[in-house]
């Protein structure tokens, strides 16, 4: 199956956290493809740091709970510490949505929501996503529409290096 990843940082080496997630699945032949890091300010919770953000698409034979725990493995080897809900973090390793055969998969299962509930919302998911997969469609609807239909500061916050 193919899965959208978003990945984000805003504690220490930001984009050594990052590159760690990139090397994980590039070193499993997994990797497909990769965004540039983009500085987006925080969403959510906004008395933090600036995040580094970036999104991939991998292509793995996990089942979806299997690529979830990976995922949250490699946010454990991170030393993530989960303080408040959006709050602060090192890494953060988000799945946007999972394809099989080219369908989207849905779920409502709160332990793996697909797609992820926040992504149509979020400029730093969808700007680096549209990056490496321009024609993307989220819920049937091209991802294009979608950053077109965000507010043009969210827009133009999310910065290319
Ligand atoms: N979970 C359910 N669906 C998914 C999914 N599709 N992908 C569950 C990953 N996890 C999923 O996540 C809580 C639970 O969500 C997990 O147990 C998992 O089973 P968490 O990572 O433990 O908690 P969290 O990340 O603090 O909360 P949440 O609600 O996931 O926050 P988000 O949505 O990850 O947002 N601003 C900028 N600019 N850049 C960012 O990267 N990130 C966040 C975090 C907030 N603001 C940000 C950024
Ligand atoms: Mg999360």
């Amino acid at each position: 199956m193919e899965a959208v990843l978003s990945i984000g940082s805003n504690m220490a080496d930001r984009q050594a956290l990052l590159d760690g997630v990139i090397e994980h699945f590039a070193e499993a032949e997994q990797l497909r493809a990769a965004s540039r890091t983009y500085a987006t300010p925080p969403w959510g919770v906004t008395d933090q740091e600036d995040f580094l953000n970036a999104t991939l698409l991998v292509e793995v034979p996990d089942e979806p709970l299997e690529l979830l725990r990976r995922c949250q493995a490699l946010e454990n080897a991170a030393h993530r510490v989960r303080e408040r809900r959006w709050g602060p973090r090192t890494l953060d390793v988000d799945i946007i949505q999972i394809r099989r055969d080219g369908h989207e998969l849905l779920s409502e299962d709160p332990t793996l929501t697909l797609p992820h509930p926040w992504a149509h919302a979020r400029a730093f998911v969808l700007i680096p996503w549209a990056e490496i997969e321009p024609e993307a469609q989220l819920r049937g609807q091209p991802i294009a529409e979608l950053i077109a239909a965000l507010p043009d500061d969210d827009v133009q916050a999310v910065t290319p290096p």
